[in-house]
């Protein structure tokens, strides 16, 4: 099986959005290891994450943080960015580290440090005027770790309250994007655990809000390809966080733990009209790198990704079904197999030759002297977030 060229049109249009702060140093609460060329600024962000976009061409935008990445003049990080050939991306929200949200942000029972995480949103909002980003995520950690400690239907509804208030500051061309997550770091209950919550929350608000899904944040056994399926089907697939787990929600490289899974995505995603030109849904990264170098796990993770969405798009459909309807079930399976065992990383590598790109972008990147330069002209990198 070989990629056709209606595959590599899709395939030259792929974007993934980079987190900015995939490029600061993570770890675990046991311990952050430092990495030498940690950037110290979100400029410095920025212009790794160009790096990752010379030599891949697949992530053309960065995600913001606020304030992780706050700024004093937005217009000129902007011209910052467009200079390195990227644009700014997602905004994502954070009402998690200040001490008045240890019981709830937009769901606490007080008015008053509700409205704190609404007027947040708002300046996040205000910030995508100057940015020209589209879109808001929305992860809220709010939650509760004792049965009784809230009460989850209350904060249900303060929830819909709030995120009304902040929908309807959004402008004509900025959306909302509402993501998931069933457990940390509260562990009885998270108040948007799953999609099902996350799309009544959005269906409530309008056309603008839609559903983010973080690949990391299901149960194990969960079956994401379906919620995929659905979330497209229903129109309210807004954007993916994409990562892989083992575990729980462990952000590491995309593809790296279930390619399988990766590509049992990426084949609803094409099936649903995920990658097609009108298509609402924002490919993006979220990733923390914990013990490998920042710039090669991203660039690793982008090339995962374009991997498994020209797997996917080997798929033969008319043939799948074919044998779909006529109750064909190992067949069915066959051809959706034969598309996963194909290894498509020559002709990818062929095809990134073919546009200027290196074959091999990883060896590239180890090629060209970046992380040593990065190493040397940098001192006292930023942890993720905290450092901005
Ligand atoms: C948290 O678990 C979520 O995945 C968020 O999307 C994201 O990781 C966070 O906003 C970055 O701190
Ligand atoms: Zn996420
Ligand atoms: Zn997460």
């Amino acid at each position: 099986m070989t990629i056709d060229s209606t595959a590599l049109a899709t395939l030259e249009k792929q974007a993934i959005e980079l987190p900015s702060w995939a490029f600061g140093n993570s770890g675990t609460r046991f311990k952050v290891f430092g990495t030498p060329g940690t950037p110290r600024t979100i400029q410095e962000k920025l212009s790794d994450a160009a790096k990752v976009h010379e030599l891949t061409r697949l992530a053309p935008k960065v995600a913001l943080h606020i304030p992780w990445d706050k700024v004093d003049d937005y217009a000129a990080l902007r011209d910052y960015a467009a200079n390195l050939d990227v644009t700014l991306g997602t905004v994502n929200s954070n009402t998690f580290q200040d001490d008045i949200y240890k019981f709830g942000s937009l769901t606490h029972t007080d008015a008053a440090i509700r409205q704190k995480a609404i007027d947040h949103h708002f300046e996040c909002i205000d910030i995508m005027s100057e940015t020209g980003s589209r879109d808001l995520k929305i992860w809220l950690a709010d939650g509760t770790n004792y049965p009784g400690q809230g009460d989850i239907r209350g904060r249900q509804d303060r929830l819909a309250e709030s995120l009304e208030q902040i929908y309807a500051r959004l402008g004509d061309d900025q959306r909302l994007v509402l993501e998931y997550k069933f457990f940390e770091p509260a562990f009885y209950h998270t108040d948007v655990p799953d999609w099902g919550t996350s799309y009544a929350q959005v269906s409530a608000l309008g056309d603008k809000a839609l559903v983010c899904l973080d690949t990391g944040h299901h149960a194990p056994g969960t079956n994401i390809e379906f919620i995929v399926a659905q979330l497209l089907r229903l129109g309210k697939l807004g954007s993916f966080d994409f990562n892989s787990r083992f575990y729980a929600d462990d952000d590491l490289i995309v593809g790296a733990a279930d390619p399988f899974q990766l590509f049992r995505i990426l084949y609803e995603v094409v099936r649903g009209g995920g990658l097609d030109d009108d298509s609402p849904v924002a490919f993006m990264l979220d990733q923390c790198h914990n013990v490998e170098d920042k710039i090669p796990g991203q660039i690793r993770s982008v090339l995962n990704v374009q991997e498994m969405t020209a797997r996917a798009l080997l798929v033969d459909r008319d043939a799948l079904s074919a044998a779909q309807n006529a109750g064909d079930v190992l067949g069915a399976n066959a051809i959706l197999m034969d598309a996963f065992y194909t290894d498509v990383r020559s002709d990818l590598a062929a095809w990134r030759e073919s546009r200027g790109l290196p074959a091999d972008p990883m060896a590239a990147y180890a090629a060209s002297g970046y992380q040593e330069q990065i190493a040397a002209d940098r001192v006292g990198g930023q942890q993720a977030g905290w450092g901005a």
